[in-house]
């Protein structure tokens, strides 16, 4: 089981079971009026635009991405309720707090819409700190929120989660009885360490399972997503400071959070 916690959460002991056992659920981790904005804006976008389907060049990076799965990113750019998600302040201090011993600064790695369609296999198993070639460590150097919008359930492709995975050895892999599933409503989100082994769900259900991922790593990493292509200046200018820094507008100096005066846009 996964622990879960209902509002108004206690961070210190999320803060605790993340970082040891790895992963939380947080019920209604989004206000009803921003889930039903955010897929207000997702939904006319998916029937009009181009679907994310991988075609990265590589076979096994398209088969990790899923041959019925759409991925987009920018997601600032093209949904704008997305950025009070990006830049919430509980989920971005509770980042800092676990990468703190190692992060000094935090960036946005990735925001990624995840709709994993009918027919879809599950996922390779992995683990999201496998981007970069380093060691695992005590502190994790990325954490990852997956946000449901809508209900996660064993059928539809609930995340699969490995608790305590992080403390492994690199090589060793998860058998299934190793794993729990987040299994949750939509609205809810679980936050975990990106070091921990996971692996979206197989969608056997006749409907998509939609998600928002919202990954945050340590300042000194090359993000997974180009934040700077990613998004126009024009829309940039309009952010707040905190999503500016997330994106990795502003002077990096190793150590200290930044500051809003430092963004350079
Ligand atoms: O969609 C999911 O439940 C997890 C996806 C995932 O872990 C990934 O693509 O890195
Ligand atoms: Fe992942």
């Amino acid at each position: 089981m996964i622990e879960t916690f209902t509002h108004p959460y206690p961070w210190q002991t999320i803060d605790h079971t993340t970082q040891t056992t790895g992963a939380a659920i947080l019920k209604g981790a989004l206000p009803p009026t921003v889930l039903h904005s955010l897929n207000a804006e997702i939904d006319p976008y998916l029937e009009t635009s181009n679907l994310g389907l991988p075609a990265t060049g590589s076979r096994d990076y398209d088969k990790f991405l899923g041959h019925n799965t759409i991925r987009m990113h920018g997601l600032i750019e093209k949904f704008p309720s997305s950025s009070d998600i990006i830049g919430d302040t509980k989920i971005v201090d509770w980042a800092n707090r676990t990468m703190g011993p190692l992060a000094g600064e935090v960036l946005l790695n990735a925001g990624e819409l995840i709709e994993i369609r009918p027919g879809e296999p599950r996922q390779q198993a992995h683990r999201d700190s496998d981007s970069w070639p380093i060691p695992l460590n005590p502190h994790p150097f990325i954490v990852n929120a997956i946000y449901a919008l809508d209900d996660f359930t064993e059928e539809n492709g609930a995340t699969w989660i490995a608790p305590d995975s992080w403390r492994w050895p690199k090589e060793q892999r998860a058998e299934t009885s190793d794993y729990v599933r987040a299994v949750m409503k939509r609205g809810d989100a679980i936050i975990f360490r990106g070091d921990l082994i996971h692996r979206g769900g197989a969608n056997d259900s006749d409907k998509p399972r939609r998600a928002l991922s919202i990954s945050y790593c340590a300042g000194w990493l090359r993000t997974v997503e180009n934040t700077f292509m990613n998004h126009s200046l024009a829309n940039i200018r309009g952010q707040s400071e905190q999503i500016k820094a997330l994106l990795g507008f502003g002077a990096y100096d190793g150590q200290e959070l930044l500051q809003p005066s430092h963004c350079y846009i």
